[in-house]
């Protein structure tokens, strides 16, 4: 719990002061219906060894088209052992957003790290940006994948 408080006010501190993460840094809290039912905290290593995919797309935050590198999320709920119907996820502003867990397969949605190449940094929408491809269907251009893009995502609850 001390340990997730700490992260928390780094990564408040960075975004109030425009720092860079360190490699070492917590950066995700999953907690919920997930397997041994302890929260799990995961540094980039940990998500970039769990699974790496990328998305080119436009999105209503960029100008034109993007890449984005990051974990798929459906592998990152398999590895965690998620056994839940909902993610709530929660970015580091507080902004929650529920995501139903069938999105990761049938979307393929990405916990993205890395655009362009790069990490992106809190003051850049990271370390994490729920991100789909949303030029891929049409029906993913819309208020409601646009809603569940969460950017400085913190933590995931599964329930
Ligand atoms: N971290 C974070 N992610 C967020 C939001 C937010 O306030 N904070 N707003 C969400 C909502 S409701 C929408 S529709 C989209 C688009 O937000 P924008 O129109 O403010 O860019 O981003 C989503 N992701
Ligand atoms: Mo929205």
């Amino acid at each position: 719990m001390v340990k997730v408080m700490l992260a928390v006010i780094t990564l408040a501190f960075s975004l109030t002061c425009g720092q860079t993460l360190a490699n070492d840094d917590i950066i995700l809290t999953i907690d919920g219906q997930i397997a041994g039912g302890a929260p799990v905290n995961l540094r980039r290593a940990d998500l970039e060894a769990i699974g790496n995919a990328t998305i080119t797309t436009t999105t209503p935050w960029h100008d034109g088209v993007v890449t984005f590198e990051g974990v798929p999320l459906t592998r990152l709920m398999e590895k965690i052992g998620a056994h839940g119907k909902i993610a709530f996820v929660v970015a580091l502003n507080e902004y929650v957003t529920e995501i139903p867990l069938s999105d990761f397969s049938e979307h393929g949605a990405i916990l993205a790290l890395k655009k362009d190449g790069r990490y992106m940094e809190v003051a850049d929408k990271g370390p994490l940006f729920v991100i789909y491809p949303y030029d891929d269907k049409p029906e993913l251009k819309s208020e409601i994948y646009f809603s569940r893009s969460a950017w400085q995502v913190r933590t995931i609850t599964i329930e």
